[in-house]
């Protein structure tokens, strides 16, 4: 039975007997091989998707979440608190919940996607809404996290790195080696410093012999990394990674240019298409953050530098119905008519 992913690689991260591990048996998540997409695209890469929208809360923050609020319990604490744009809020109060302690969210407001508000606010968490954006909201969190005896549960808490690089070892362990290219959507920029600490573990062990490259992808309207310095008013479709001064930069600047990799940008169209085509083609509904990873394929798959059979990984970071109002805004609308079967047969004519 799956106990979680602290359990299965207890031996790679900070517990001991006595830890009280708080899970909701997350990790184990499928690596999707796809199907259709390479062909449409006229690409012979090996290119699989790793559905992190299946952890227990629908996004890849569980796996650090697992790790912060067990080492939280731990130590004693009773309240934990986050600035989000989402997710990590969803996450912290669900697992907040489920070991027994407080948890304080402080997210912009009208910025977060309704599947993810939903979720902080039926576990119980105190939210607050700020005017400001993400950076303004982490800001101040910073501060009371420092100066009282909270757990701040952003990335910047190492045991949240230490969690997340678990997606690097599960994929490794799936496929027998590391992939040659590994796509990861980038905001506060914590998960792509996540799996490149676990890919270099690994490689430390003696697991892997090669390195992936990493292939960071930010929002046009988001991407201070790519342009070199914050961004004071990120702006994108993909709110979950709508964040002009990543926590993590310089470390994610260390996993491009230690693997020779690329930080990039795509536009919102950009992503938008690549989150259609993945559901309309493969089946697989990711939120449009994730599919920022796609959307870097494509556009990386234009200098023609895969080489025929290289292995590819894309992390699709959070589940489609996050954001469920997005997807109904980019899809075509339900058909109203009158509920007679000819009408009905009329319109699957044309697929007969
Ligand atoms: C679906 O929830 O920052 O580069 O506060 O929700 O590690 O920040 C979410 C980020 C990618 C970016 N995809 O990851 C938050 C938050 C999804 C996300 C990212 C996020 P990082």
């Amino acid at each position: 039975m799956w106990k979680g992913l602290v359990e299965h690689y207890r031996k790679h991260l900070p517990v001991n007997d006595s830890t009280p591990i708080i899970s909701l048996c997350e990790g184990n998540t499928p690596l999707i091989k796809l199907n259709k997409l390479p062909q449409e695209l006229g690409l012979s890469i090996e290119w699989y998707v790793k559905y992190e929208g299946l952890n227990p809360t629908g996004s890849f923050k569980d796996r650090g979440m697992t790790m912060a609020i067990t080492k939280a319990k731990e130590a004693g604490d009773k309240i934990v608190m986050c600035a989000s744009t989402g997710n990590t809020s969803a996450s912290a109060a669900a697992y907040a919940a489920r070991a027994g302690m407080k948890c304080c969210v402080v997210i912009p407001e009208g910025r977060i996607a309704m599947g993810k508000l939903s979720q902080a606010m039926i576990h119980g968490a105190v939210v607050l809404q700020i005017e400001g954006n993400f950076d303004n909201a982490l800001d101040i969190v910073r501060e009371i996290t420092d100066e009282n005896q909270i757990s701040l549960v952003n990335s910047l808490n190492p045991y949240r790195i230490e969690g997340q690089k678990t997606g690097a070892f599960e994929i490794v362990d799936d496929l027998g080696a590391a992939p040659d290219f590994h796509f990861i959507p980038v905001g506060n920029a914590g998960n792509i410093t996540a799996y490149w600490k676990g890919y270099k573990e690994y490689k430390d062990k003696g697991k892997i012999t090669k390195l992936p490259k990493m292939m960071g992808y930010q929002a046009a309207g988001s991407a201070p990394i790519v342009l070199g310095k914050p961004v004071s008013n990120p702006d994108t479709i993909a709110t979950a990674i709508r964040i002009g001064n990543p926590a993590s930069w310089k470390p994610a600047e260390a996993a491009r240019d230690e693997s020779g990799g690329v930080i990039d940008m795509v536009t919102d169209d950009e992503i938008t298409d690549a989150q259609k085509l993945m559901a309309a083609k493969e089946g697989v509904f990711c939120e449009p953050a994730s599919a920022a990873s796609i959307a870097g394929v494509i556009k990386y798959s234009k200098k023609n530098v895969f080489k025929d059979g290289q292995k590819v990984v894309s992390i699709l970071t959070g589940h489609g119905l996050k954001d469920a109002d997005r997807a109904i805004e980019i899809s075509a609308e339900p058909k109203s008519i009158a509920g007679r079967k000819k009408d009905i047969l009329k319109i699957l004519e044309q697929y007969l």
